[in-house]
């Protein structure tokens, strides 16, 4: 059972919603690159293929949020690395900073 909390579940939620263009709940890869702002090439519907997990063609709430607590879980250890450090980070849409910077950096 994922943990997260309520604050990260109406983020998840508005981010996917955000994502989701046509409402279907389901995140297609077009939709996907849209949102991210990235090219459509091989390397990138890869990518898109590792994080759908069933191999449907597109993502689902429950594949995003599996992917999502995995890197809550990361984030939290870093903001705790910072508050050591007494820098308190802002908090944006970490879905997208997950797609933008983690996944399609080289
Ligand atoms: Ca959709």
């Amino acid at each position: 059972m994922l943990q997260l909390t309520r604050s990260d579940s109406l983020s998840l939620h508005a981010c996917f919603s955000e994502i989701d263009e046509d409402g279907s709940g389901q995140i297609s890869v077009d939709e996907f690159l849209n949102y991210v702002d990235v090219e459509m090439t091989p390397f990138n519907e890869r990518v898109f293929g590792i994080m759908d997990e069933d191999g449907s063609g597109e993502m689902d709430f429950r594949e995003v949020s599996m992917r999502q607590w995995t890197e809550i879980r990361i984030e939290e250890r870093e903001r705790e690395r910072e508050r050591e450090r007494e820098i308190v980070p802002s908090r944006p849409c970490v879905l997208k900073i997950l797609f933008t910077n983690r996944v399609f950096l080289p």
